[in-house]
C-alpha cells in the first residue's frame, strides 16, 4: 500500500473533504474528518484487494471459509490505519491540525455484531489470516441491529436497539450483483429419472434475496486483502404476486426480519424459529457463492471443490452448511451420494466453545423441516448411513447408537450432525479439548478418535496491544525494536530487562498512565471518582453464573464487613470494575447486575469506607470499551467454575497488557499458568476434575458450608437481610444458589477466593516483584496471540501451507 509523508497525508485528506465532504480543513467537523479518513484508506485498501483476488485466482490458492452467525467487529478505523501503515501519519497530521486523534475515530460506531467471546474470536481470526497472507474470507449475516445497548436504570439493566447502520458504514461495499437467492419452506416431491436416479422437486419455496456486504480486512503491513461478506436479506424484486400494496410492504418486511437483529443470547439457545432461518439464510447464500465462484473462476470440476476450499463453522450456529453442500453437489451439480458425501466431509472442519448442555443446540424436527424440507431430509439420510455404519463397523457400539444419533426424540442434534460431517473437530484450549474427548463427546471420540484436536483460542496483538496500548508497545519498541509486530513470540526478548529496575519503574508508570485514562472514563460515564493509586481489579465478559460474577461481589461483601467490625483494619485500596451484558431473558443474570450496584452505591458512599474500596459497573461494555479497560487492569479476575468456561479471551488480552490473572484453573488459565508459572499468576478453587466429579455424584453439600462457615454464612446473609437494599431484594439470589444446590460452587470455592486475594494483595506492596510479574506476563503473551493460533488452524487443518 501508498506510504505517505505527512504534507502527502494532509494534501489528500484536504481533497477528500472538497470531494466527498464538501467542506474545507478550516471549518470541517469530526465527523467529516472520520469520514475523509476512511475514504482516504478505502482507496487503498480497494486497490489491494482487487490485486489480492487477481493473485488468489492465478495461483489458485487453497482458501479457507469462516462461517460464523457472529463477527465482534468494534470499530475498524485505527486497526486499519495501523495494518495498512497510515496510523502514526494520521495520528501526526490530526495532531498539528489541532485534532485529537482519539475523538476523531470515536465518530466510528462499534460494529457490535457478536454476543461475546466467540464472536470476537472469529474477528481476531480474520486480522490474522490476512496478516499472516493466508487466502481466507469470512462469511456472516450484517445484522441490521446488533447487539443490543446495555443502560442501567436504578441499577436495573434495559436494553435498547443497536442502531449501528444509524450513519453510512464507511467499510462496507453492497454487491447487489452477487447477490443470491435463498430459498425456504415448501414442499419436495422425487421422481425416478431415465437413469434410475431419483431427482427432487422443490414447490413453493418462499425466496428471499441474500445481498452481500464485502468489509476489507487489512492484513499488517503485507498488502493483502480479504473479505468479510455479510449478508443481507431483501425481498427479490421479481416476486410480483403479493396481491396488495400492503401485502407486499409487510412481506417486505418479513424477509428483512432474517437479517434484521442478532440473538442477544450467550451460552443458552433461544430455540427460535428466525433463527434457524437465519442460520440457513448464512449457509445457503455462502455455500452457493463458494460453488459457484469455484466453477467459474478456477473453471474446474465440482469433484474437486474440497482441494481448493475449507469450511470452518464457528461452533454449531453454521453447521446446515453440511447438508446444504450435499443438497448442491446432489440436486444442482448431479453427483451421487457418496461421492457428495467424500467432498463435504473433507471440507467442513468444526469448532466447539462450549461444553454447556444448554448450549448445545438441538432443534425441533419439525421446525428444521419448516426451514428447509430438503435440508431436513437429506439430515435424515445422514443419520441412517451414519447410525447403520456404526451398527456394522463398531459393534461394541450398538448399544450407544440412541446417544450418537443425529436425530433422536424427534430433535436434531447439531453438535452431533457438526461431528460427522466434518473431518475435524477442535476444542480451543487444552482443557477444553481434553474435556470434550473425556466426556461431552466421547461416544464419538471413542469411533473417530483421529477428528479431534486442540487448537488453542488467541487474539490479535495489533488490536489488544499495538493500539489500544500505544504507551506499552512504544516502551517494547524502545526495549528490543519491533520484531515482535510481526512475530509476538519475540516478546520474550523483554527477558533481558526482568532485573532492570529503571525499565520496570517506566513499565509502572505507563500502566499508571492507562490507569489514569480509564479513571477519566469511569468519571465521565459514572460520576465516580477512583483513585489511580488504587489496584484496578477487573471482571469484563458476558454476565453468566458460570462465570461467577457473584462470587466476586460476595467476595467485596466480605471485606465490606470486614471493614464494618473493625474500621481501623489495614487493607489495600482497591477498585473493583465490572462490565457485563445479561441475555434480556436471564432474570438470574439481571439480579447480579443489580447487585453489584446496590453494593457499589452502599459500599462507595460509608464514611467507614474511606475511599478504600470503590466498585464501579461499567454499562454497555463492548470491544471499544474494552480498548481503554485491559491496558487499565492490573487484577484480570478469570474465576470461572473449573471446567466451565471453555477458553476465555479477556484472560489472555489483560495479560498482555500486563495484568496478573486471579483465577481458576479453567480454561487457557492453564496455559497462561504453566507459561508465566505458579509464582507469576494468582490460582485457586477447585480443579474441574474435582467439579466433574462431584457433578456426577450429585454436587457437593452446600449446606453444610453456610450452615458452618462464618465467612460464607457472613457473606450470603447480606443477600438477604437489608444491608444492600430494601425488601429483601436479593432472596432470589440467596435462595437460587442455596436451593439448587450451588451448582457453580461458589460456597465451596470461597475461601480460597477470599485467601488468593489477600496473597495478592501482600504480593502488590513489593512493588518490584510486582512489576517483574507484569513484565512476565506481558513478555509471554506472544503465545496467545492470534497468528500462533492461526498458524496453527492453517497448517493441521486447513492444510493452507
Ligand atoms: C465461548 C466460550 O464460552 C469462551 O470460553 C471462549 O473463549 C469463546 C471463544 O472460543 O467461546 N463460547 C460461547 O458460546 N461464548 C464464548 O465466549 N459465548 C459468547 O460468545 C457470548
Amino acid at each position: 500500500m501508498k506510504t505517505y509523508s505527512k504534507t502527502e497525508f494532509r494534501e489528500r485528506l484536504e481533497m477528500k473533504l472538497t470531494n466527498k465532504r464538501n467542506t474545507t480543513l478550516e471549518d470541517t467537523t469530526d465527523t467529516d474528518l472520520f469520514y475523509a479518513i476512511c475514504s482516504i484508506l478505502k482507496d487503498e485498501i480497494n486497490q489491494a484487494s482487487v490485486e489480492t483476488k487477481k493473485t488468489n485466482i492465478e495461483r489458485k490458492k487453497r482458501q479457507i471459509n469462516y462461517l460464523s452467525m457472529e463477527f465482534l467487529i468494534g470499530r475498524l478505523i485505527e486497526s486499519n490505519l495501523l495494518n495498512a501503515g497510515l496510523l502514526d501519519v494520521c495520528n501526526e497530521v490530526l495532531t498539528e491540525l489541532g485534532r485529537d486523534p482519539k475523538k476523531v475515530y470515536s465518530e466510528e460506531n462499534d460494529a457490535g455484531l457478536g454476543n461475546g467471546g466467540l464472536g470476537r474470536l472469529a474477528a481476531c481470526f480474520l486480522d490474522s489470516i490476512a496478516s499472516l497472507g493466508y487466502l481466507g474470507n469470512g462469511f456472516g449475516i450484517r445484522y441490521r441491529y446488533g447487539l443490543f445497548e446495555q443502560r442501567i436504570v436504578n441499577g436495573t439493566q434495559i436494553e435498547l436497539p443497536d442502531n449501528w447502520l444509524q450513519e453510512v458504514y464507511p467499510w462496507e461495499t453492497r454487491k447487489i450483483d452477487e447477490a443470491m437467492h435463498v430459498n425456504f419452506g415448501g414442499e419436495v416431491s422425487s421422481e425416478v429419472d431415465e437413469h434410475g436416479n431419483f431427482k427432487f422437486t422443490y414447490h413453493n419455496q418462499e425466496t428471499v434475496l441474500a445481498v452481500p456486504y464485502d468489509v476489507g480486512v487489512v492484513g499488517y503491513d503485507n498488502d493483502v486483502v480479504n473479505q468479510l461478506r455479510l449478508w443481507s436479506a431483501e425481498l427479490p424484486s421479481d416476486v410480483i404476486d403479493y396481491g396488495n400494496y400492503k401485502n407486499r410492504l409487510e412481506h417486505m418486511q418479513n424477509v428483512e426480519r432474517i437479517s434484521g437483529f442478532l440473538y442477544p443470547d450467550d451460552s443458552t439457545e433461544e430455540g427460535r424459529f428466525l433463527r434457524l432461518k437465519q442460520q440457513y439464510f448464512l449457509v445457503s447464500s455462502t455455500i452457493q457463492t463458494l460453488i459457484k465462484q469455484f466453477k467459474e473462476k478456477y473453471e474446474l470440476p465440482v469433484t474437486q471443490f474440497h482441494e481448493y476450499h475449507c469450511i470452518q463453522i464457528n461452533d454449531t450456529h453454521p453447521t446446515f452448511g453440511i447438508p446444504e453442500l450435499m443438497r448442491i453437489l446432489m440436486d444442482e451439480e448431479g453427483l451421487g451420494w457418496d461421492e457428495a458425501w467424500s467432498i463435504v466431509t473433507k471440507t467442513f472442519a468444526y469448532t466447539n466453545h462450549t461444553i454447556m448442555q444448554e448450549a448445545l443446540e438441538k432443534w425441533p424436527v419439525s421446525q428444521v423441516q419448516k426451514v428447509n424440507p430438503r435440508i431436513f431430509m437429506i439430515i435424515n439420510e445422514i443419520n441412517e448411513r451414519f447410525c447403520r455404519e456404526v451398527y456394522e463397523k463398531h459393534p461394541e457400539m450398538r448399544d450407544k447408537i440412541a446417544d450418537l444419533a443425529v436425530i433422536s426424540n424427534d430433535v436434531v442434534h447439531m453438535s452431533k450432525l457438526a461431528i460427522v460431517g466434518s473431518f475435524s473437530v477442535n476444542g480451543v484450549a487444552a482443557l477444553h479439548s481434553e474435556i470434550i474427548k473425556d466426556h461431552t463427546f466421547n461416544d464419538f471420540y471413542r469411533i473417530q478418535p483421529e477428528k479431534f484436536n486442540n487448537k488453542t483460542n488467541g487474539i490479535t496483538h495489533r488490536r489488544w496491544l499495538m493500539t489500544a496500548n500505544p504507551g506499552l508497545t512504544h516502551l517494547i519498541n524502545d526495549a528490543i525494536g519491533d520484531a515482535w509486530h510481526k512475530s509476538p513470540q519475540e516478546l520474550t526478548q523483554l527477558m533481558r530487562y526482568y532485573n532492570d529496575e529503571s525499565f520496570l519503574k517506566k513499565l509502572a508508570d505507563v500502566k499508571l498512565e492507562n490507569k489514569r485514562v480509564l479513571k477519566e472514563v469511569i468519571y465521565q460515564k459514572t460520576g465516580i471518582e477512583v483513585d489511580e493509586n488504587s489496584v484496578f481489579d477487573v471482571q469484563v465478559k458476558r454476565l453468566h453464573e458460570y462465570k461467577r460474577q457473584l462470587l466476586n461481589v460476595l467476595h467485596i461483601i466480605y471485606l465490606y464487613n470486614e471493614i464494618k467490625r473493625k474500621p481501623s483494619i489495614k487493607i489495600q485500596p482497591r477498585t473493583f470494575i465490572f462490565g457485563a451484558k445479561s441475555a434480556p431473558s436471564y432474570h438470574i443474570a439481571k439480579e447480579i447486575i443489580k447487585l453489584i450496584h446496590s453494593v457499589a452505591q452502599v459500599v462507595n458512599n460509608d464514611a467507614d469506607v474511606d475511599n478504600r474500596i470503590k466498585v464501579v459497573f461499567l454499562e454497555n461494555y463492548n470491544v471499544t470499551l474494552a480498548e481503554d479497560i485491559m491496558p487499565a487492569a492490573e487484577i484480570s479476575e478469570q474465576i470461572s467454575t473449573a471446567s466451565m468456561e471453555a477458553s476465555g479471551t479477556g484472560n489472555m488480552k489483560m495479560m498482555m497488557n500486563g495484568a496478573v490473572t486471579l483465577g481458576t484453573m479453567d480454561g487457557a488459565n492453564v496455559e497462561i499458568a504453566e507459561l508465566v508459572g505458579k509464582e507469576n499468576i494468582f490460582i485457586f478453587g477447585l480443579s474441574s476434575e474435582e467439579v466433574i466429579n462431584y457433578q456426577n455424584n450429585g454436587g457437593y453439600q452446600a449446606e453444610a458450608i453456610y450452615q458452618t462457615d462464618g465467612r460464607v454464612k457472613g457473606a450470603m446473609d447480606a443477600l438477604k437481610n437489608e444491608q444492600f437494599g430494601r425488601d429483601f431484594a436479593f432472596n432470589d439470589l440467596y435462595y437460587h444458589v442455596l436451593t439448587n444446590n450451588d451448582p457453580y460452587f461458589l460456597l465451596k470455592d470461597f475461601n480460597s477466593y477470599v485467601d488468593i486475594h489477600l496473597t495478592a494483595m501482600a504480593t502488590y506492596q513489593d512493588k518490584k516483584k510486582w512489576n517483574q510479574m507484569s513484565l512476565m506476563n506481558i513478555l509471554k503473551s506472544g503465545q496467545f496471540s492470534s497468528d500462533r493460533t492461526i498458524q496453527q488452524y492453517a497448517t493441521d487443518i486447513w492444510k493452507l501451507v
